[in-house]
């Protein structure tokens, strides 16, 4: 008999949608949305709705593997487990345990997830990453000029009067957004999207702005220097909130329009309509993550904060710089899952450079890896040095659901359950402020476990199974201790389905800002603290004509890697149907100079590496702009992090993904 649970969504994205599970004969049968959740009111993605597929697929690991003579033999947890408990105790007598490193990214919002550094912690520490491929420029920059990254609560933009969505690929990686903003509309909301590429979008605005990739930072000076000299500006934030404005006057001072129009190949009319946009308050600004993955990525959105503050959009419903939402994961009791004291030594790798770290670390050398939620062979640059690093451990532990291009590289494989395979709570610090819950409905397939399963049996190996000698209500319990005062509690939760976070909606409406002044920074003394200038500047991306010409004659086009509609991130490209192929997406002036015709093979390349795919061909596109969606497996084709650099951003906690130039070459079949 089928039967409808309530459950959530666990994937990687800014939403955190509520679902509806049908379960027939102990599987899953369906997935759907959940009317009664009050953002995301009954509305999936299709990778909501495939996760039935996901969970379901034949191809799930169910044993666990052992790579022996090159080839994969199943072993029993028992052996797996006492052998990969044992080079942990060698690898620590020996060489000390921050020999082995930790890699990890976002996979799954569970928050159970953070079991991982509780038991690296108890272990001794081992080598943790720091900063994020995903979002890190940004979120230091906002930590520089607010001293945290908050957002408005998603229904506040019916507040505005206007609505910018600076580089966020809203229909396609946030569909409820999507919703509000129609509603917005409406409303008489007006919308504005400034984007290299024309997206769906940029299709319901009433203004779309192209922009060369790279360049919003000098267009969002070049609004503050039009806003400045039609005296637009909100004097009183400025004098009794903020400090730098000076600083940031002698910046805007330095540069002329006409330079800004070239760089950013955004007319100055446009310019000066956008300065009188953000003088008619409240203006909600919602960023995306794209436009922080260069090199100079922080600066960008420092200043596009700057942009925000001098127009007096800080702190007022329907205003903000919208970017993240961290007051969510601040929510929980993530230390007293983490157990960070219990570390006796500690080193630090960036994100970015993981895969180099490892090819060079000394004292100790890297003699282990151990990978949870995370696929690096497919989405850290620079796919060929991950490739090199990865290959050159002595010992590589992949715990994942299936065999992907990282878990193919491992000398063990632990296969690890699914959503809806064992109970958890789920946020995502991106977006809304709900927490869900999300109850086991079906048992894993084969010998599938849980993470925390796993990392108890190691540490029972290991000598501190004390520390996980709870139960997964415990461990929710724990996380949630400092809610229950708020009347947030797993019963709660499991009765309720979710609960609304005390989370402000309209972040620093008191103007009492969490930096060392305690005022807004357009100079910030967190950045000096940290041995940066502090000051905002007009930086440019590295790779473009105007800061590496020589390149830039070689390889003239930028090189965007979007998320993908169908799939989030690597996770989905398999279940898909079909053989998935590379799709190069090649702007209208590209397509004319190269002579291109739609489905044409071709050849993109820089000096990392060289993609093929089929030519798409992006409509209204900025001039020279290329996108290859990024996590495409190896078996279809390959990653675009074949392209990709591995730089760290201005601040050393972003990627810089997207800055990256390529050439373009017809095949002749
Ligand atoms: N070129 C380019 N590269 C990018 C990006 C880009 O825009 N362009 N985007 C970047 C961004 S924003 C992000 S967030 C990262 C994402 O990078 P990743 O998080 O590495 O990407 P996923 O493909 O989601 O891989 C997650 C893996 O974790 C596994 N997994 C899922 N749930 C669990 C679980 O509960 N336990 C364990 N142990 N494993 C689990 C999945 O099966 C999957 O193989 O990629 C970055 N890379
Ligand atoms: N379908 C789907 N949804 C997802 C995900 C997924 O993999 N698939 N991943 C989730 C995750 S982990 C994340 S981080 C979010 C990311 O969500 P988004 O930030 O919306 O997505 P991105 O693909 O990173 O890029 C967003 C937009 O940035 C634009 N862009 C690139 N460079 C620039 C630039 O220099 N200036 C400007 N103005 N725009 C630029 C791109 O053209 C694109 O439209 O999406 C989440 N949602
Ligand atoms: S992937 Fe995002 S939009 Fe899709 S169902 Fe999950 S949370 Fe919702
Ligand atoms: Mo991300």
């Amino acid at each position: 008999m089928a039967k409808v649970f309530h459950a959530a969504c666990p994937l990687n994205c800014w939403d955190s949608c509520g679902f509806k599970v049908t379960v027939e004969d102990g599987k899953v049968v369906k997935v759907e949305g959940d009317t009664e959740h009050p953002i995301t009111k009954g509305k999936i993605c299709g990778r909501g709705r495939m996760l039935e597929k996901r969970v379901n697929s034949g191809d799930r690991l169910l044993y666990p593997l052992k790579k022996v003579a090159g080839e994969f033999e199943k072993i029993s947890w028992q052996q797996a487990l006492d052998e990969i408990a044992e080079k942990l105790k060698t690898y620590k007598k020996e060489y000390g345990s921050t020999s082995v490193l930790h890699s990890h990214d976002y996979a799954n919002g569970g928050l159970l997830t953070n079991l991982d550094a509780r038991f690296f912690n108890n272990y001794g520490g081992v080598t943790e990453l720091t900063g994020s491929l995903c979002w890190g420029s940004g979120i230091e920059a906002q930590n520089w000029d607010f001293g945290d990254a908050y957002s408005h609560a998603p229904g506040d933009i019916m507040n505005s009067k206007s609505i910018v969505i600076w580089g966020r690929n809203v229909a396609r990686t946030n569909m409820h957004l999507y919703a509000e903003l129609q509603k917005a509309k409406k409303a008489g909301a007006t919308l504005y999207v400034i984007d290299p590429i024309f997206n769906a979008t940029a299709k319901l605005a009433d203004q779309y702005i192209s922009i060369k990739p790279g360049f919003d930072g000098l267009l969002a000076a070049g609004i503050m220097k039009e806003m400045l000299r039609m005296g637009l500006e909100n004097k009183e934030f400025i004098e009794l909130h903020s400090i730098g404005f000076d600083d940031l006057k002698r910046l805007l001072k330095g540069v002329s329009l006409d330079y800004i129009q070239t760089v950013t190949e955004v007319p100055i009319k446009t310019i000066t309509m956008l300065a009188e946009v953000y003088a008619k308050r409240p203006v909600a600004t919602l960023f995306g993550l794209g436009m922080q993955r260069y090199a100079n990525g922080g600066n960008t959105v420092r200043l596009i904060d700057a942009l925000v503050a001098i127009s007096g959009n800080i702190g007022l419903p329907g205003g903000g710089a919208n970017y993240a939402n961290k007051h969510v994961g601040q929510s929980f009791d993530i230390e007293a899952l983490t157990m960070p004291h219990r570390k006796t030594e500690s080193r630090t790798f960036s994100m970015m450079k993981q895969a180099e770290m490892i090819l060079t670390a000394s004292e100790p050398e890297v003699k282990m890896a151990i990978v949870t939620c995370g696929n690096p062979l497919t989405q850290l640059p620079d796919t060929n040095k991950a490739r090199e690093a990865f290959s050159s451990l002595e010992t590589l532990v992949v715990i994942d659901q299936y065999l992907t291009d990282t878990a193919e590289m491992a000398d063990y494989v632990l296969p690890v359950t699914a959503a809806f395979e064992t109970e958890d709570i789920y946020y995502s610090s991106m977006y809304h402020h709900y927490v869900n819950h999300g109850p086991k409905l079906v048992e894993p397939p084969g010998e599938a476990r849980t993470d925390e399963w796993i990392w108890t049996e190691l540490a029972n190996r290991l000598g501190f199974g004390e520390e996980f000698a709870y139960t997964r209500e415990d461990y929710i319990k724990m996380g949630l201790a400092s809610l229950v005062e708020k009347g947030i509690t797993l019963d709660v939760l499991r009765e309720k389905k979710f609960a609304e976070l005390p989370v402000n909606p309209i972040p620093w409406s008191d103007w009492n800002f969490k930096t060392p002044s305690g005022k807004y920074e357009f100079t910030s003394q967190t950045a000096k603290n940290a041995g940066f200038s502090g000051e905002l500047t007009l930086s440019l991306p590295t790779e473009s004509k105007w800061t590496n010409p020589a390149l830039a004659e070689n390889y003239p086009y930028s090189l965007l890697s979007i998320h993908p509609l169908r799939s989030n991130h690597s996770q989905f490209y398999h279940l898909l149907g079909g053989t998935p192929e590379v799709k190069v997406e090649v702007a209208e002036d590209i397509v004319m100079e190269k002579e291109l015709e739609e489905g044409d093979l071709v050849l993109v390349w820089n000096e990392r590496g060289k993609i093929e795919g089929k030519v798409s061909i992006l409509k209204l596109a900025h001039p020279g702009t290329i996108n290859i969606d990024e996590g495409n497996w190896q078996k279809f084709g390959g990653s675009v992090n074949q392209l990709t650099s591995d730089s760290e951003s201005d601040n050393r906690q972003g990627s810089t993904l997207y800055d990256c130039l390529v050439n373009i070459k017809k095949l002749s079949v």
